[in-house]
């Protein structure tokens, strides 16, 4: 780092560790602390400049002329460090190397393309509750038996994958996720499964791997067409079996938590379902399962005031912006009378979620068919966190239902 990285007089610093197991398992407090401190925190550990409140995290997202994702968006500076896989042709790629990929996807994953998984998804979702119902009775771990049984269930199947070897996915998108922070003891623990996920997923990605009326047979025809080169398609396949599930897993627990610990707003979606996708959204604003994301300084930028050096990174904390109380009122408290839409939790700006419609499709499955059959569910026991760099994650969330 450059001299002109030294923090000026007036400049908050902190030497939290945001990615230290107090912080990744209550970061609310943190979160607080950053949010009053200022703007802009400089974070004297990993020698970042952090975002925190709404309106900056909201600024620095759609401003990626100044806020490079080609140099990872993790802690790691791909300037100067290697990466630990090829970048994604997505997350990590800047116009106009974005634009291809990103269009290409964009179109695979649109509501309108989505329509036909619809009813496919409503009945998968219904036979899981039904299932889950037959054999764990009424208090079952909703995380093992509902939000991680469904997506795995339904979204690798519409990528084109076989049923073989699933059980890879949520490990290799833990890693990933790990690997945006630093190269701690979460990192160092799944180090020695690096290759051997990384070659089943990467497998996955073969054109010959894919069932031939997926989303990966859309990708691989969109090369055919030359809307893509052949070497990019298993790379943007590899971004769906990346991106496409842990997220979603993690999001639909935030969710069932949500509805587990505000019985009102369980009885609320009861009698008006097509809330199913509002309350997913704020559930997302509400937990966050994705925290935090960093871009890099282009150039030497002002932040609210604050210089920032050219080639610093800086680290946005969505889940801080989704519970700024100068932008969302009573923040804390999640409400399906609120209007959750502007959140962050799925960013914002040119690299926002290209898979939300997705995520709110499984969402809305999952949720009306728990709806249809549960009158009241409530916590049995305490919730288990999962600590992950990046992810607001789940081990087990115990619940007990009441049926209608
Ligand atoms: C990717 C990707 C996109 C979003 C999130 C993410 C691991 C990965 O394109 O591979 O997290």
């Amino acid at each position: 780092m450059t001299d002109t990285a030294a923090p000026s007089a007036s400049l908050p610093t902190s030497d939290a560790d945001p990615f230290a197991t107090e912080h990744l398992a209550h970061p609310e407090a943190l979160h607080r602390r950053l949010r009053a401190a200022g703007p802009v925190v400089h974070l004297t550990r990993y020698d970042v400049h952090a975002l925190t409140r709404y309106q900056d995290v909201h600024a620095a997202l759609v401003d990626w002329q100044t806020f490079q994702s080609g140099a990872g968006v993790g802690l790691a500076n791909f300037r100067h460090e290697k990466p630990w896989r090829p970048p994604s042709l997505l997350l990590e790629a800047d116009p106009p190397h974005h634009d291809a990929p990103r269009r290409v996807l964009r179109e695979i994953l649109t509501p309108l393309a989505l329509r036909h998984l619809r009813e496919r998804w409503q009945t998968a979702a219904e036979e899981l509750v039904d299932t889950a119902l037959t054999e764990h009775g009424t208090e079952f771990d909703a995380f093992a038996v509902l939000a991680a049984a469904f997506p795995l269930r339904v979204f690798p199947a519409a990528v084109g994958l076989g049923p073989h070897g699933l059980e890879n996915l949520l490990p290799y998108g833990n890693m990933a996720f790990n690997a945006f922070g630093p190269r701690n003891a979460l990192v160092e623990a799944d180090a020695h499964r690096v290759g051997e996920l990384s070659a089943w997923v990467n497998a996955q990605c073969a054109r010959e791997a894919l069932s031939e009326d997926g989303f990966g047979a859309r990708i691989w025809a969109a090369a055919d067409r030359g809307d893509l080169t052949h070497a990019q398609a298993p790379l943007v396949v590899r971004s769906l079996l990346t991106a496409g599930v842990d997220t979603t897993v993690h999001g639909l627990a935030a969710a069932l938590y949500a509805f587990a610990t505000h019985p009102q707003e369980w009885q609320r979606l009861r009698a008006r379902p097509e809330l199913a996708r509002v309350a997913f959204d704020e559930a997302v604003r509400w937990q966050s399962p994705v925290q935090t994301f960093f871009r890099t300084a282009t150039t030497a930028v002002d932040i609210a005031g604050t210089p920032v050096p050219e080639g610093g990174k800086i680290l946005m904390f969505l889940g801080a912006a989704n519970g700024d109380p100068e932008r969302w009122a009573d923040p804390d408290r999640f409400d399906l009378t609120r209007d959750p839409s502007g959140h962050v939790g799925f960013g914002m700006g040119i690299h926002q979620c290209v898979g939300q419609h997705v995520a709110r499709l499984e969402a809305e499955a999952l949720l009306t068919a728990l709806a249809r059959r549960v009158a009241h569910l409530e916590l049995a026991g305490e919730p288990r966190r999962h600590l992950n760099n990046t992810l607001r994650s789940w081990a087990s969330l115990p619940v007990r239902l009441r049926l209608s």
